[in-house]
């Protein structure tokens, strides 16, 4: 039985009453007020509880917010539980979720998931009964970027497959979604002013796998299936390296006017732009402004990473010149840390992933996203076992995800400037979405403890054991995790 005491991510406060609600047939969902964002979440919470219990939960607008025998979902709470927070009290007569907005009510339901379990109430007994163990929750998020990224590039993976990926990560209170659309191995979201970046560029993957891409209106249906469970989805177009599939899609785009090759390798550095040809520069901004006009959210991801065939002058006018084009589309960059030795707008975002430029992400005085590979690449290995995955930044066991602390991991970046961390799963050797799954539990649930959760509450111990009880979850939910030997499955 999930206590209130095995909470993933942990809450800021708890104070358990050692109780019990029993839900029954009668009990019902209330929302107050009711508006169309409380009855989403209501909805949320209501579709879970009747797959769960096979109950009616009916949805009743709730004028006074009393309590009643069943749910309370309320708008009317504490501003200083800010745009996250939430508070829960659940008593033995019935719930009450207070938040200042709808995402706190969201996050707040997916603790109350935890907690809603089933049992015979005794031996004898065969029905189930639902209860839920009373106490009251305080909870707010300690960093706002709390995020993974999922590789669709070396291989792709189709919109059913990255729908579950958002569902679990909204279960653990994450709220960005990275999705890294291009690579040498593959394009995979149609730009309609250059068609043939699909057609070409997304028709191979890593060993001629899992080709494939999403039309405008499929991409848009992930940003819509993420922005309704409080996810913003951060797309990424890899430049100035990572390109062979755009440069084997389009000859004019290379600098000897020569279609490069498709690549179905998993080697880096060894593609780029040609970056002294303006068709470059159309290129970008045809592509930028049609990812612009279909992602609603603030933050494009331009890449920089590994330009190893780029030329480091080049390179640093190019990231120069790039940024000023996204901003031009009214949105914010986003790069991995290579594009800190360019000079870069404060409003510009780099995502630490090695450390090698956190001095140079220091001095432009910009906010860092922190996605530090030896802990938070879920691409790698467990150990030399693993069937999946790589191992050049070590070996990443369940207790190397969860042991560090961002304030701490990189003394030249001061905690003001961090964002908040992002897990990296990327699909050289993934086909599946249980590969996915293999690999992402149970250390995507370690980051999103490090992401929301106090710092001083965290600690290896608790979560070696908490964790222990979601296993059984992810069991009834047919969720292949790493049964990693770290920790006491039941
Ligand atoms: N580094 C590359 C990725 C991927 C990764 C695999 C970054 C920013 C190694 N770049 O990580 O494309 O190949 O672990």
């Amino acid at each position: 039985m999930l206590k209130i005491e095995n909470l993933i991510p942990l809450p800021v406060f708890i104070a358990p009453t050692h109780n019990e609600f029993r839900l029954d047939a009668a009990a019902q969902i209330f929302i107050a007020p009711a508006t169309t964002d409380t009855l989403r979440v209501a909805n949320f919470l209501a579709d879970d509880l009747r797959q769960l219990t096979g109950y009616a939960w009916s949805i009743v607008a709730e004028p006074t917010g009393r309590s009643h025998n069943g749910i309370i979902l309320s708008l009317h709470a504490d501003p200083s539980l800010g745009d996250e927070g939430y508070e829960l009290n659940i008593a033995s007569d019935g719930i009450l979720l207070r938040a200042a907005k709808p995402a706190g009510l969201f996050y707040g339901i997916q603790t109350l998931r935890q907690l809603v379990v089933g049992a015979p109430e005794t031996s004898a007994q065969t029905a189930t009964t639902w209860r839920v163990p009373t106490g009251s929750i305080r909870d707010t998020p300690r960093f706002v970027w709390r995020g993974a990224m999922l590789d669709v590039a070396r291989h792709f993976f189709k919109v059913e497959d990255v729908k579950r990926y958002i569902d679990w990560l909204a279960r653990y209170k994450l709220n960005r979604l990275h999705l890294h659309l291009t690579d040498d191995q593959g394009w995979r979201i149609e730009i309609q002013a250059w068609p043939k970046l699909t057609a070409i560029g997304g028709s191979s993957g890593v060993n001629g796998k899992n080709s494939g891409y999403y039309t405008q209106d499929e991409y848009r249906a992930l940003v819509q299936y993420a922005a309704e469970r409080f996810i913003t989805l951060v797309p990424e177009i890899d430049t100035p390296g990572h390109t062979n599939a755009a440069l084997a899609s389009y000859a004019e785009l290379n600098c000897d006017g020569v279609a490069r090759e498709l690549y179905n390798g998993i080697e880096v550095g060894f593609s780029s732009l040609c970056l002294d040809q303006e068709i470059t520069y159309q290129f970008l901004d045809d592509v930028i402004r049609e990812l612009a006009a279909m992602t609603p959210g603030a933050y494009l991801h331009l890449g920089g990473d590994e330009a190893h065939a780029t030329d480091k002058g080049a390179y640093i006018q190019f990231i120069e010149r790039l940024e000023t084009i996204v901003r031009k589309h009214g949105k914010r960059m986003v790069g991995w840390e290579e594009i800190a030795q360019a000079k870069i707008p404060a409003q510009t975002i780099v995502q630490i992933w090695r450390g090698d430029h956190a001095a140079a992400a220091a001095q432009s005085d910009v906010g860092v996203i922190l996605s530090p590979a030896k802990h938070a690449y879920l691409d790698m290995q467990y150990n030399e076992q693993s069937p999946l995955g790589l191992h050049w930044a070590g070996y990443v066991e369940v207790q190397d995800a969860y042991n560090w602390e961002p304030a701490t991991l990189l003394p030249d970046i001061p905690e003001r400037n961090i964002l908040g961390i992002e897990a990296p799963l990327w699909s050289e050797t993934l086909l599946t979405l249980d590969d996915i799954a293999y690999m992402t539990f149970p250390r995507l649930t370690a980051i999103a403890e490090i992401g929301w959760s106090p710092q001083a509450a965290r600690n290896w111990d608790s979560y070696r054991k908490r964790v222990a009880a979601h296993g059984a979850q992810w069991a009834q939910m047919g969720i292949p995790f790493y049964r990693s030997p770290q920790i006491d499955w039941p």
